[in-house]
């Protein structure tokens, strides 16, 4: 398995940042001397009360605790403004690039400040607080990036869930953290069609007492009802306010933020990041990991309801100064060259995206690259899933014309930032490898029992100590925190994805090893999908599991047994899905539904989902041990009977 190897061009280590000489000297100190290494990079950011004290950390399962800067006090939003108005007032910090390719608009430095203390001033008169948490149920707008900003203004925890979560997602979740405020706009607009999350957001306050406020932006007019005493218009609030909202003084251990995501069990966490060392270590790597210069134009395609919308369309680019492009629309809309138009038409030096895209968009062939210049490039990065070889070489060769690197991103929720990743100076790139850790990084592989494997070998990813931007707890459950992470193998943080190093020391994610999948590089639980389809009332049992699937990296594939008498239809495989669209959201909805009279199960009653993933897969010479099944026939039924 020799890979192709792209050495770093002489030209590119030399006008980098770093080249592999400080790369290898940088590490080597970030490891040997964290708190140093630290103690001197965490002097980018505005201390308010500059710390004295860096790291505090302990993954000891009878006390895991997580600090870092302890004694510091700072306000993000003023990290992310403030301290720019003085050098770059004028400059752009948002290009907003609508869902019709008319409609932009370009937010300097103090324009964004202004319309931030706005905000800030206008949720702290309707009685928002330090601490007090607020959802944020926004598209790709503005308002989003400005909303959040206010909440760290003023010190309340802002807890975004993505536009295509359904009511229920957005009221377990509002509900869960327990907000005060839900700040959403009358509709979404994606690919020309309109999303309905004021109607979305009515849905799910109906059982959700400890909101007292809704803020809704207009975005596309639509009427939407208002709810008196409870519901107002961003425009209206935010008018007379002042422009400017002194912000709170926060200890660098404050929460920042909560963002849900997906476990292999039970509903999604409440992932909680706090304020210095969640900033620190998104500005670092935003900067070091694009080689990012002043005055670039820097475009990450996520969305802000995911974590690499918060750490790199948001915070660390903005911390950094940068002029971050934020996107409402989608890849193929108007047509599937607007990626390449948008590089064009605002000169993009730096372009971030996801694996899922690069793929549907290779499917479309060269033409429509072609179509554009894309001379303003400079830079490549992949996020989300591994990448597999052929995409990498077409995002290079097609995308890049070969001369902008790839970083490949290896980074979760939970990390704050990314862990592993070359760096365009300092990294030989090789197709489908994350490569090597980042400052301050110390990946390890184990096998079953937690042995640490050494040399070229495959195993399961752990990291070995903390890093700034690690999460900090399970919002309102410490003890899941440490269940999840810290307890499977003792004294490392363990990240629930498989992963090879080769024999130079380069890291390649196999994909996750517990029972979450990973769909257009959105996390989903399997548990939480079966839950869903069982809360249909013909529904007895389901069985979840990830499939290959060419465009999404991951599909749905879910085997379903229905209550006695129930006809499998297909009229009741759409309603199915339709079901499990509207209880969690489209982002969920199975690609293939076989019905089974049976679940392979153990004596126990323990659903053996390998052999569920290896039906799915297609490859049946390979079930494995199946002598612990309680009724080996059903396995049988289920080959005969394999979905599309
Ligand atoms: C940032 C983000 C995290 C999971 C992670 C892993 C997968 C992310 C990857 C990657 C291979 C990459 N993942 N980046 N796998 N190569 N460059 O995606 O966070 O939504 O929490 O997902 O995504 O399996 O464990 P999140």
């Amino acid at each position: 398995m020799d890979a192709q190897v792209f050495p770093v061009p002489e030209a590119t280590a030399k006008n980098a940042l770093v080249d592999d000489a400080k790369y290898q000297a940088m590490y080597k100190q970030s490891v040997e001397d964290p708190t140093a290494f630290w103690g001197e990079h965490g002097k980018r950011l505005d201390w308010i009360k500059p710390y004295t004290q860096v790291k505090d950390v302990s993954y000891d399962p009878h006390d895991v605790h997580i600090k870092w800067f302890h004694d510091g006090s700072l306000n993000v939003a003023a990290n992310c403004l403030d301290r720019h108005l003085a050098t770059r007032g004028d400059q752009v910090a948002i290009i907003w690039e609508g869902d019709d390719p008319n409609d932009d608009a370009k937010i300097t430095y103090r324009d964004l400040y202004e319309r931030v203390c706005k905000m800030a001033n206008a949720m702290r008169e309707m009685g928002v607080k330090k601490g007090d948490r607020v959802c944020i149920y926004l598209p790709m707008i503005p308002e989003a990036a400005v909303s959040m900003l206010a909440c760290a203004r003023i010190g309340a925890v802002h807890s975004i869930v993505f536009g295509g979560f359904s009511p229920d997602s957005l009221g377990s979740r509002i509900k869960d953290s327990e907000c005060v405020m839900v700040i959403t706009a009358d509709e979404g607009l994606r690919g020309g069609r309109k999303v309905p999350l004021k109607t979305n957001a009515d849905k799910a306050l109906e059982d959700c007492p400890s909101v007292k406020n809704v803020i809704v932006v207009r975005r596309t007019g639509g009427a939407v009802p208002m709810v008196e005493g409870r519901d107002s218009y961003y425009h209206d609030v935010t008018a007379n306010q002042p422009a400017e909202c002194a912000p709170e003084e926060m200890n660098a251990e404050d929460p920042l933020f909560i963002l849900y995501t997906s476990g292999s069990t039970g509903s999604p966490k409440g992932v909680l990041h706090t304020s210095g060392g969640y900033l620190v270590y998104a500005s670092m790597t935003h900067e070091y990991v694009f080689d990012y210069k002043d005055g670039e134009i820097y475009w990450c395609t996520a969305d802000v309801g995911w974590v690499t919308g918060h750490s790199y369309i948001v915070y660390g680019p903005l911390a950094n100064g940068a002029t971050s492009l934020m996107f409402e629309g989608i890849p193929n809309y108007p047509s599937v060259s607007r990626f390449w138009d948008v590089i064009d038409k605002h000169q993009v030096n730096i372009f971030y995206t996801a694996p899922t895209a690069i793929r549907s968009l290779m499917r479309e062939g060269e033409e429509p690259v072609k179509k554009s210049s894309r001379k303003s490039l400079r830079i490549l990065g992949s996020v989300g899933e591994p990448i597999n070889p052929e995409a990498w070489m077409w995002y290079y060769n097609v995308v890049g014309e070969g001369r902008c690197p790839i970083v490949d991103t290896w980074w979760q929720t939970e990390t704050g930032g990314i862990l592993i990743t070359p760096l365009p100076g300092a990294t030989a790139l090789k197709p489908g490898s994350a490569t090597r850790p980042f400052f301050g990084v110390q990946p390890l592989l184990v096998d079953a029992e937690g042995n640490e494997l050494s040399g070229a070998t495959e195993g399961n990813l752990c990291i070995a100590d903390s890093w700034p931007g690690q999460m900090r707890t399970v919002y309102g459950d410490h003890e899941r925190f440490v269940q999840t992470y810290f307890t499977t193998y003792k004294g490392y943080y363990f990240t629930g994805d498989g992963c090879r190093r080769d024999e130079d020391g380069y890291y390649w994610i196999t994909g996750r090893v517990d029972d979450v999948i990973n769909v257009s590089g959105h996390r989903m639980g399997t548990a939480e999908i079966e839950s869903a389809l069982v809360a249909h009332a013909k529904v007895a049992e389901a069985a979840v599991v990830g499939y290959p699937h060419d465009i999404k990296g991951q599909g749905i594939y879910a085997y379903v047994t229905l209550v006695a008498g129930e006809e499998p239809t297909d009229a009741l495989r759409k309603e199915l899905v339709g079901w499990v669209r509207t209880e969690i959201g489209p982002i969920a909805s199975p690609d293939v539904i076989q019905w089974a009279p049976g679940l392979p199960k153990t004596r126990s009653g323990k659903i053996m989902r390998r052999i569920l993933r290896k039906i799915a897969e297609n490859d049946f010479g390979a079930l494995g041990d199946t002598s612990t099944l309680a009724d080996p026939s059903v396995v049988d039924d289920l080959i005969e009977n394999r979905g599309a």
